[in-house]
């Protein structure tokens, strides 16, 4: 089933949010879960309120499996990040939250609170929490509050009021501004909430995570074109990204002049402004 663009973009810029509803099959987010668990196995609860002291996280899952970037590179999602951040955006976190029993709601927060630009502000960041196990009422399901990605600098208040429970079955997702406040719920139910969350930053920021360290060279090669874009072997016009003051992706495809991708269709619209990076 394709998006309704134009009203989902609608209801994002109004919201702040969207719930996108069974993108995946239940085998695909068994696979998921499968394809975490031996990184899961053994780990230590969050260090902290923030990360949950109930709550197993695993960061940088870039490198810990293409499956993990094929879900980064959902293309109903992709089709949304296309139009709300510039061409040439880039993976800023990629981890895992698996919200367990006991665990108490997380501090509220915004996805883009640590780049110091006054709110409400021009679209840095969108996020997105991908359900692996059903979110329920009462396993912890995200809590957002509508309209807050246009709030100033108001900050939620403790009771939580107007907020919302991204309650959805397994295999869908939540798509949101990284302005908009939000926090892990707490979980009252007798099992865990598993999720997955890659998140996407203009081309000009710094991302959260490291990804050129998590995804060298070696790495990138075993991704697609776009995968490749994301982890920053690309340029954001005329030369962020550049390497010796030519394209990043030269480290990668030695090939890289001699065949097209998004990066070089993007390269190439700027071939003509000064000091272009190709
Ligand atoms: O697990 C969740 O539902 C939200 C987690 C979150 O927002 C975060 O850790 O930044």
């Amino acid at each position: 089933m394709d998006l309704d663009l134009p009203s989902t973009l609608r209801a994002f810029e109004r919201d702040g949010y969207v719930i996108l509803r069974e993108l995946l099959s239940r085998a695909e987010t068994e696979a998921l879960a499968a394809a975490l668990a031996p990184y899961e196995a053994g780990r230590p609860m969050g260090r902290n309120d923030f990360e949950g002291e109930r709550t197993h996280r695993v960061y940088s899952l870039a490198a810990k499996g293409e499956i993990f970037m094929r879900l980064a590179e959902n293309p109903r999602v992709l089709s949304l990040v296309d139009r709300l951040l510039l061409p040439s955006w880039l993976l800023s976190n990629l981890q895992s939250i698996r919200i367990h029993p006991g665990e108490t709601p997380q501090p509220w927060h915004t996805d883009d609170g640590f780049y110091p630009i006054p709110r409400p502000r021009t679209k840095l960041a969108v996020s997105t929490i991908w359900a692996i196990e059903d979110f329920t009422e009462e396993n912890g399901a995200t809590e957002v509050i509508p309209g807050s990605h246009l709030w100033g600098d108001e900050t939620p208040h403790d009771d939580a009021r107007g907020a919302i429970k991204a309650v959805m079955p397994r295999g869908s997702v939540i798509v949101f501004d990284g302005a908009l406040w939000h926090r892990g719920g707490l979980n009252t139910s007798s099992a865990t909430r598993l999720a997955i969350s890659p998140q996407y930053c203009q081309p000009w920021l710094r991302p959260q995570e490291s990804q050129l360290l998590i995804a060298p060279p070696d790495v990138a090669r075993t991704c697609s074109d776009r995968g490749r874009s994301m982890l920053g072997y690309g340029i954001h016009p005329p030369f962020l990204g550049q390497v010796e003051g030519m394209h990043p992706l030269r480290l990668v495809d030695p090939s890289y002049r001699h065949h097209k991708t998004q990066d070089h269709a993007v390269a190439e619209q700027v071939l003509a402004r000064p000091k272009a990076v190709m």
